[in-house]
């Protein structure tokens, strides 16, 4: 879409004449303060008086020297291309130092002149024109040049309206493919045969800025790289703007990955901009990123060229970023087509990635007379929401769909034909869609399934199982309960086992009332007494065992210490819930928040099954352990620039193998994807292994090792060492966590490459021996989605549970240790529990 069209950036050419104006002498404020009563009241209304009269002055001046002034006139800079199909691209074209380019430049900046002298409007408003960059042009046959310039006009205020739309009227016809077949603007006479001419407006946020001087000129035909000045060593720079002009062969379209990006989260700041042409034209903005962004990062262009911008503004510490560039041949029919099976899927071209702009696809789905046809879309993210869809759309049947909020729709016709067509614009793309369909006969539309209100057909299995597997509950609806589930106060059955887990499974949080065994009003205590809840937090052991002075809000020294309570280095103890690393001092002598450089991303703007690919430096604890020859085996995390803390079950012999032995191990930090080093990955061998004396290796109870490093590792922001949690730290139920690996992505599936991450939630220790048959010990803390599809698995061992506290500090809860199978539905991931080892933790390695 073209989000600026309308807006042309402008800046006055003369500097505001201030010469004339008169200022009005104000009152005395001295004489005001000695004399009070109605003189002073009199005094005051007329100074009142003229300030107004001066602001009106003021305001009318320049209403006058803004509007009707009309010998002020604004500088406004339009910037566009001009395919010119007589001239052959030469490699000299791209140098901007040479004499070819001048040449052509110069023909250029004549033709210019010549087509502004065309229309009244702009040949009394121009100045001057200026080339840019020249392309190889990417007309069928591939020959022809490509310019891109910028024109600068100056033109009196009331007229702009008009030059802007004589700037439009240069346009193809129909911005879109068509336009770029030969239509001659000029005379034959003319230098030049121009075939399309596109003008726009700057970027805003550009206009200030001089062009950049070291423009980077990149050929994609074989694959490479570009990254942020100073990356990855370094933040990049302040107050910069930066250019990369990417050109591909003819009939070929650029595409740019990105493999990290990472900038301030402020988009008026620092922000990288991508373009569908040479030049920054608003109208051929492919996209804008800033922050962290969590949404596809592969951009193609419509043609052969693409250019990347970097604009950045004060000091700052971010990585930047790092994209692999490279040329993607283009093919008729390369989306679109009739589908005649019974069903299938079809998606937006080059889904993942975000399609290309300027491009259409047409579907036909056609199947037997008899059957209906119904489409759902598993993915979409198509242009901006509105109701007429002007940009980027899918249509179904010429209903038109846009935005992003008809994932898992389903749309069914009563005819055995479907037609749907994909349109983009030719600028802000998208990751698009990917829909399935399937033809149905339409007395039995879900043939042996449960058919949703909104059309889905789900396995009827799923029916009144607690899950909302139809996405409006329709499934959850009028069910009977089963034993093994309760009913919620709104109607829905949920599995007992999820009462009292301190998650809303019910949605109207009926599972998580009267969960302790005392009346309400009253406070559980962790040894089974009722007080009242009044008395919780007061700074007295009502309950006998401290656990009513524990978890509190407030930060109270109290007079004698628990098991339950937080101990300052000061052998004090404190009643807040978790005050290490949260930000205020709560200890008398502040050491809760001494030793806090861990758990923090340092450039924050701030096996897994079911996950997905975490981004580089997102979880800069996580160690990949590998036996030599072997490859990766286990995950552990950094507790500092010499430990790393893993499972004790990863360091056993087995028949084949010593893992017990240092020797065997290597450790690889900073890693992001398996197999492909980069530069601020670190290995280090492994100087001694200590594994906790009372692992039992039937129960994994004790599963938990230390591993020193044979040399200390430099900390920056891909390696950073994660919190550990004190004794008292409390990680309660239903609280999120992360849990992170290269294990496998499916039960005896394969390993991931690509460091994978996934949300679980903390599982209360009751529940979980419920689910376990009572095989978690103290030592144990369980973790999961109960719906099942989410879990550590295979070759995660070791690797770290991570929860971020209030401050956004991440500490180690668990490290992942075994499980029944991996990611079963009601069955847990079950990790060690570090709380319970941050002593043992301490004698050994000193950490
Ligand atoms: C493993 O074999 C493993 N689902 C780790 C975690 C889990 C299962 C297996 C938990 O390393």
């Amino acid at each position: 879409m073209d989000h600026l069209d309308s807006d042309e950036t402008f800046s006055p050419t003369q500097d505001m004449d201030w010469a004339g104006e008169q200022f009005l002498p104000t009152s005395d404020s001295r004489q005001l303060e000695k004399k009070p009563g109605r003189r002073k009241k009199v005094l005051i209304g007329l100074g009142l008086l003229g300030t107004a009269a001066a602001l009106a002055l003021l305001t009318g001046m320049l209403v006058w020297h803004f509007n009707l002034r009309h010998d002020v006139r604004l500088k406004r800079v339009y910037i566009g291309s001009m395919g010119i199909s007589n001239e052959p691209f030469k490699a000299e074209h791209e140098d901007p130092s040479s004499q070819q380019f001048r040449k052509l430049a110069d023909l250029v900046k004549q033709q210019l002149k010549l087509i502004y002298a065309k229309n009244s409007v702009l040949a009394k408003y121009f100045r001057d024109s200026s080339v840019q960059a020249f392309s190889e042009g990417d007309a069928d046959g591939g020959d022809g040049v490509v310019a891109y310039y910028q024109s600068e006009f100056e033109v009196p205020v009331p007229q702009q309206t008009s030059l802007d739309e004589a700037i439009l009227g240069l346009r193809e016809p129909t911005d879109g493919q068509q336009g770029r077949q030969g239509r001659l603007l000029l005379k034959p006479t003319d230098a030049l045969s121009v075939n399309s001419v596109t003008s726009g407006a700057l970027d805003p946020r550009m206009t200030g800025r001089s062009i950049p001087e070291n423009s980077a000129n990149i050929h994609v035909r074989t694959e490479g790289r570009v990254q942020s000045p100073g990356f990855p060593d370094t933040s990049y720079p302040p107050n910069i703007y930066r250019q990369w002009l990417f050109r591909a062969d003819p009939r070929h379209r650029v595409r740019l990955v990105f493999h990290t990006l990472i900038l301030e989260d402020d988009c008026q700041q620092d922000f990288i901009k991508i373009y569908d042409s040479l030049v920054p034209m608003e109208r051929r903005a492919l996209t804008e990123q800033c922050g962290y962004p969590h949404t596809s990062l592969t951009f193609l262009s419509s043609g052969n060229v693409m250019l990347l911008t970097l604009v950045t503004s004060e000091e700052k510490n971010f990585p930047g970023f790092r994209a692999i560039y490279s040329q993607v041949p283009l093919k008729d029919g390369e989306c679109g087509g009739t589908l005649t099976a019974d069903r299938g899927s079809f998606s937006s071209p080059f889904f993942p990635s975000n399609y290309p702009p300027r491009t259409s696809c047409v579907w036909n789905i056609e199947v037997p007379n008899e059957k209906f046809l119904k489409v759902q879309f598993m993915k979409f993210s198509v242009g901006n929401q509105s109701k007429e869809c002007p940009g980027d759309y899918v249509e179904v049947n010429d209903d038109r769909l846009c935005g992003r909020k008809l994932k898992n729709t389903v749309i069914t016709t009563k005819s055995n034909k479907m037609t749907i067509r994909f349109n983009s614009d030719a600028s802000y793309v998208d990751e698009g869609f990917i829909a399935e369909y399937e033809a149905f006969v339409p007395t039995d539309p879900c043939p042996g399934r449960f058919r949703c209100r909104n059309n889905l057909c789900i396995n009827s299995t799923l029916q009144c199982d607690g899950w909302n597997d139809c996405g409006d509950n329709g499934d959850e609806v009028d069910c009977e309960c089963e034993q093994s589930q309760f009913k919620c106060k709104n109607g829905l059955c949920k599995p007992k086992l999820w009462r009292c887990d301190r998650s809303d499974d019910c949605g109207d949080n009926s599972d998580e009332e009267n969960c302790g065994k005392c009346a309400d009003g009253e406070f559980s205590c962790k040894n089974g007494r009722c007080v009242s809840k009044m008395r919780k937090c007061d700074g007295k052991d009502d309950c006998g065992d401290g656990s009513d002075e524990s978890k509190c809000e407030r930060s109270l020294l109290l007079p004698q210490c628990s098991a339950f309570t937080f101990r300052c280095t000061d052998k004090r103890c404190i009643s807040k819930m978790n005050p290490e690393c949260d930000g205020p001092l709560d200890c008398e002598d502040g050491s809760d928040e001494a030793d806090c450089q861990c758990g923090m991303r340092p450039f924050q703007s701030s096996r897994i099954v079911g996950g997905q690919a975490s981004q580089v430096g997102e979880w800069p604890w996580q160690v990949s352990l590998h036996i030599k020859g072997m490859g990766h085996v286990c995950g552990a995390s950094v507790l500092n620039s010499r430990w790393l803390l893993t499972a004790a079950h990863c360091v056993q012999d087995s028949e084949s193998q010593k893992y017990s032995r240092p020797d065997q191990w290597q450790a690889f930090l900073g890693l992001h994807v398996q197999g492909q080093t980069n530069e601020w990955m670190v290995k280090r061998n492994v100087r001694r292994i200590v594994a906790h004396r009372d692992y039992n290796p039937h129960t994994y109870d004790n599963d938990i090792a230390l591993m020193e490093l044979d040399d200390a590792v430099e900390l920056n922001q891909y390696i950073w060492p994660i919190c550990l949690p004190s004794s008292t730290y409390d990680f309660p139920a239903g609280q999120e966590a992360w849990i992170t690996g290269w294990g496998t992505t499916s039960e005896g599936g394969v390993k991931a490459s690509v460091l994978q991450k996934a949300a679980v939630r903390i599982i209360n220790s009751t529940v979980c021996n419920d689910l376990m048959t009572d095989e978690v010990t103290d030592r144990m803390l369980c973790a999961g989605v109960l719906k099942g599809g989410v879990d550590a698995c295979q070759g995660d061992s070791g690797g770290p549970l991570s929860v971020t506290n209030p401050s956004g500090r991440v500490f180690l809860a668990g490290v992942v240790s075994w499980g029944e199978g991996c990611a079963h539905r009601n069955k847990a991931g079950i990790y060690t529990r570090v709380t319970e080892f941050r002593g043992w933790i301490k004698e050994q390695s000193g950490v």
